[in-house]
């Protein structure tokens, strides 16, 4: 008996080691750009989001994760790297390839195939590799993305017929997004707003981005998101028995914010509401874009960039629940690692800001939506325990069955994904960080001096300071979630704050900060 209980547990290892590469997770990223996790529903907030609902039921949702800059590229470098911006040293949009209409210095530099990213690792143990979206990334274009589809890039190539014909219509018919020509109708209540502003913000280089906000007249089979999900779609249900990698990477709810009828039509401007904190500005950013947006287009103005941010919401949820279908259909949904979330938050009118363009830590631009499911071999929870984009590329390389590269300093937060008792939480604090970009865009390691400034978070603090200890903000989250009241100068938190102080100074010893 016992003999042939070796015979068959030989066999079972036998095939268990041909077969290694049919068991190996795939792993699927579903990226957006600058989401606030206020607008979903599975995270108490007001947009219905029934697919990222149902993902989030089925593993973990975090509710305190963070990006590690609340900025494009330097919080993408994070997530792929698993190294934080003063370690990467990408601390700039890199703009150089990936928008073709911007002018940079030549010497910028980003991501090229020598960088130590997630995806090229799980490239090279046989993964099948694919990015379709938003990058944001590029110095020259990775070898491990071999049918790469990307924004200004394939997409605008696809659509420059369409392009070129609506750049033919009067200006003020369609807005200018880094030449992706959008023909756009705006509401007569937003065109009144924007009459209003003053004529120094309406002649601003940017301004073009708010001033054109409105219905996209473009049928939504052109929408660049929903292309990005038909080419994951695609991917995932030609996929064979070899494991793969994809990232579905969305521009939405990032600006242009302009959508299609069907999403423009969902929510009433009129019937939306301001937060509670519309109106409680710090000193500090009073001069930010953030607020000088909100400041030209008042009230009825935010509440169309609202309606309209909550419109791609939808739009892209949509498109995860299309992506999940096609997982499901696949019969690939048990043994796929999906991870949804988002390079950095937004502000939707919380201390009277909209955009992330601003240089604070509040909530809306640092917290991430973080969702992690993995069936197989995850059960679904709802956690306070803090987690940051730059732990996710150790995380995924310890599931995916392969050592932690010496590169990356994120924590490996597999051990407590699989098993998530207190004794197994990788870390108590997460760190956020914005700092000062040379001009020439060369990546460098950074600290202190090049520091503008730090945030540090857990699910009860969150203590941010900038350069030169010009200003410090401390607040308590569990009595004041919504960062009302910055504590730094009350006596009774003085304890509270040296803690803080304190956390900080080993966290940036911990990420290598000179
Ligand atoms: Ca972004």
């Amino acid at each position: 008996m016992k003999k042939i209980v070796i015979s068959a547990l030989s066999l079972l290892l036998l095939l268990g080691s041909c077969n290694k590469k049919v068991e190996e997770p795939n792993v699927l990223v579903i990226m957006c750009d600058q989401l606030n996790i206020q607008a979903l529903s599975c995270y108490g907030g007001v947009v219905s989001t029934p697919n990222i609902d149902k993902l989030a039921a089925e593993g973990i949702l975090f509710k305190n994760g963070i990006c590690n800059y609340p900025v494009c590229s330097p919080s993408r470098g994070s997530f792929y790297l698993g190294q934080y911006p003063n370690e990467h040293g990408i601390i700039h949009n890199a703009m150089n390839v990936d928008y073709p209409s911007v002018e940079v210095p030549e010497t910028e530099e980003a991501i090229t195939n020598a960088d130590p990213t997630f995806p090229k690792f799980l490239n090279q143990e046989g993964y099948s590799t694919h990015h379709y979206g938003k990058w944001h990334l590029t110095q020259e274009r990775v070898n491990y993305f071999p049918d790469e589809y990307g924004e200004h890039l394939e997409y605008a190539v696809e659509m420059k017929e369409v392009f070129e014909k609506v750049k033919k219509q009067p200006r003020e018919t369609y807005m200018n997004w880094y030449d992706w020509i959008l023909p756009t109708k705006r509401s007569d209540k937003y065109e009144k707003a924007i009459e209003l502003a003053d004529e120094s913000f309406k002649k601003r280089k940017y301004s073009e981005y708010v001033k054109n906000m409105g219905r996209l007249e473009l049928p939504i089979e052109q929408n660049f998101d929903v292309r990005v999900a038909d080419h994951a779609i695609q991917t995932i249900s030609k996929s064979d028995d070899k494991p793969f990698c994809i990232i579905a990477s969305f521009n939405y709810p990032h600006d242009p914010n302009v959508i299609p009828a069907k999403y423009y039509d969902m929510f009433d401007p009129d019937k939306i509401e301001l937060p509670d904190n519309h109106l409680i500005y710090e000193e500090k950013f009073e001069n930010d874009w953030s607020r000088t947006i909100v400041n030209n287009i008042g009230d009825d103005g935010v509440k169309e960039f609202l309606r309209i941010y909550y419109g791609s919401v939808k739009l892209v949820d949509d498109q995860v629940g299309r992506i999940m279908s096609a997982l499901e259909e696949a019969g690939k949904k048990e043994n796929t690692i999906v991870i949804f979330t988002a390079d950095h938050g937004d502000m939707m009118g919380e201390h009277g800001m909209v955009w992330k363009s601003n240089s604070s830590f509040y909530n809306g631009v640092m917290k991430v939506p973080y969702i992690i499911s993995y069936p197989k071999q995850i059960e679904p929870l709802v956690t306070d325990v803090p987690i940051s984009l730059v732990d996710f590329a150790p995380t995924i390389m310890s599931l995916t069955n392969q050592s932690v590269p010496e590169s990356m300093t994120g924590k490996d937060y597999s051990k407590w994904l699989l098993n998530p008792i207190k004794d197994n939480i990788p870390q108590e604090y997460v760190l956020c960080q914005r700092m000062d970009a040379n001009k020439d865009r060369i990546r460098v390691k950074m600290g202190d001096d090049e520091m503008v400034g730090l945030a540090l978070m857990n699910e009860e603090w969150k203590y941010v300071k900038y350069k030169k200890n010009e200003q410090e903000f401390l607040y308590h989250l569990s009595t004041d979630p919504d960062e009302n009241v910055n504590l730094v100068n009350n006596p009774q938190y003085a304890s509270g704050l040296q803690m803080m102080r304190d956390a900080l100074k080993n966290k940036l010893e911990e990420v290598n900060f000179n």
